[in-house]
């Protein structure tokens, strides 16, 4: 399969003619090519979104915008199981969960199609004689940089609100995997998205990601991935005075105390590392449990992992193989020399005896006496890797929580309203899930951290705020 880049509503060659090589996670072969583009793709891209903003989009009514992101979020239900097949084989996950990420981009549209009409400003009064009022606009062209984690849920949730905002877009999906998200530009070509009006570039980070970045015609960057590449992307966009959404992840801690529901915790605690092989920002990667139930709990949680069955993602088993090699190998990193530390692998999954022999995989490990500085307690692993940790009082609970550089999503799992209270506005979170994690998706929960896990929000309303500019107009109207 060779695919091209979809520019201004056509599949287009990159201008080198250079291809780069898409590996299937799931057996380690080349299935695929891509278009390796450079700054001149970027730049056609980005030229094609400013056409169309200035020709169109940004001016269509909010109700004709509504009724197209709706017709596109239908197209994109109707082609789920195509999508999801494809994003199944492009990231190795397991195909009900790929089947989940292709509901949620139709759920992105669907949701932000019937949020267009209701961005209002506002009115500010100012006396008799002045009345103020803002004004929500269009910023432009925004660039999207997508990591391959979920490739379908991240390009749903930034690409949708800012259409749904009037912009126009540019898309950097990640090289491993590209493959979803160029079908989805073509079936929303199809349900009626004008060409140019949402334009993906594929290639490598550090030059067709890098060119889009430093682009002079972009007018606001939403980034998810790594903090290092956060940071070069930050600094891009500090040039050209643009405004940046950085999604980062995470070193999330779901904290379990002694009167909670634990047959209702554990599954949720084991779900949320072992979902995507762990790969995932808001992963539940730490797990804090109070003393009086910690050895139990411990126990329970080792023999579900001990049930968890790794293999092929066709297979759809408990977790599927790591997107690469590379991917795979930092993460055995982090698990090399444990014992020199002291620290216990309590169980760890098994991989299924049909696995290919040229896949990425890595079985779920859990560990224990993890001390808090340690890099596995305190760095993103980013693979399926639990620690547990103990903790006696509540104030032990929240130092332990809050004791890493990042602060995407906490869970937290107590019977006792006061305490549920308290945790939700102590814990350092941009998240806080009680007696649950994720509220199932949240395509309608603003979602984003601080420190290293990022700046800005994403999702629901707050996305269309940050993909607008505010403008503030006063009317001196003498004898009213
Ligand atoms: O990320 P990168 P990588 C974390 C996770 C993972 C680590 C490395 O811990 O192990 O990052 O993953 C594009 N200018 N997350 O190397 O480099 C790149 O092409 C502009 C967490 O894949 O951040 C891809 O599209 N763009 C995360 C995207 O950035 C550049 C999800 C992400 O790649 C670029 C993924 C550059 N100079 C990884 N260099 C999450 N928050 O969910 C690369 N890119």
């Amino acid at each position: 399969m060779e695919c091209r880049n979809w520019i201004d509503g056509q599949f287009l060659g990159a201008e080198s003619g250079e291809l780069l090589p898409v590996t299937d996670p799931s057996t380690g072969e080349v299935f695929a090519r891509l278009a390796e583009s450079s700054q001149i793709d970027v730049d056609w891209a980005v030229k094609a979104a400013q056409r169309a903003s200035q020709a169109h989009w940004r001016t269509l009514g909010a109700a004709q915008r509504s009724h197209l992101l709706l017709r596109c979020a239908r197209t994109l239900a109707d082609a789920g199981e195509e999508l999801a097949r494809l994003e199944s084989r492009d990231t190795g996950k397991p195909l009900r969960q790929a089947q989940a990420d292709a509901a949620a981009i139709a759920r992105y549209f669907e949701f932000y199609a019937g949020a267009v009409d209701k961005l209002h400003g506002q009115t500010i009064p100012l006396g008799p004689d002045l009345t103020a009022f803002t004004l929500r606009e269009p910023l432009g062209v925004t660039a999207h940089i997508i990591p391959w984690n979920y490739p379908l849920q991240i390009f749903g949730r930034s690409v949708a609100a800012s259409l749904a905002a009037g912009n126009t877009c540019v898309v950097k999906p990640a090289e491993e995997a590209s493959l979803s998200l160029l079908r989805v530009a073509e079936l929303l070509h199809e349900a009626g998205l004008p060409a140019g009006v949402l334009n993906v570039c594929t290639g490598w980070g550090r030059q067709a990601g890098q060119a889009l970045a430093c682009h002079t015609g972009i007018n606001h960057i939403s980034f998810t991935g790594s903090p290092a590449t956060g940071r070069l992307v930050a600094q891009a966009a500090a040039q050209n005075f643009v405004p940046v959404t950085l999604e980062l992840g995470g070193k999330s801690p779901q904290l379990v105390f002694s009167d909670a529901d634990l047959d209702a915790a554990l599954p949720v605690v084991v779900n949320a590392i072992v979902q995507n092989a762990g790969q995932t920002c808001s992963a539940g990667s730490r797990v804090l449990i109070q003393r009086a139930i910690y050895s139990d709990f411990v126990e329970r949680l080792a023999e579900a992992f001990k049930g968890l069955l790794t293999g092929a993602a066709a297979d759809n088993l408990d977790c599927g193989p790591l997107i690469s090699a590379a991917q795979r190998d930092r993460v055995r990193s982090y698990l090399n020399g444990l014992e020199d530390d002291g620290i216990v692998v309590v169980a760890q999954g098994k991989l299924d005896s049909q696995a290919p022999e040229g896949g990425f995989y890595q079985v779920p490990v859990l560990l224990d006496h993890v001390p808090p500085q340690h890099r596995l307690a305190q760095e993103e692993i980013f693979g399926p890797v639990l620690v547990a940790q103990p903790f006696g009082t509540e104030d032990e609970a929240v130092a332990l929580a809050n004791g890493t550089p990042y602060s995407l999503v906490a869970g937290v799992w107590t019977r006792d309203g006061a305490r549920q209270i308290r945790l939700a506005r102590r814990l350092r979170a941009g998240q806080v899930f009680i007696n649950n994690y994720g509220a199932g998706g949240g395509v309608e929960l603003p979602f984003g951290g601080s420190g290293q896990s990022g700046i800005g929000r994403e999702k629901g309303f707050e996305a269309l705020y940050a993909l607008t500019s505010l403008k503030t107009v006063a009317v001196r109207h003498d004898g009213a």
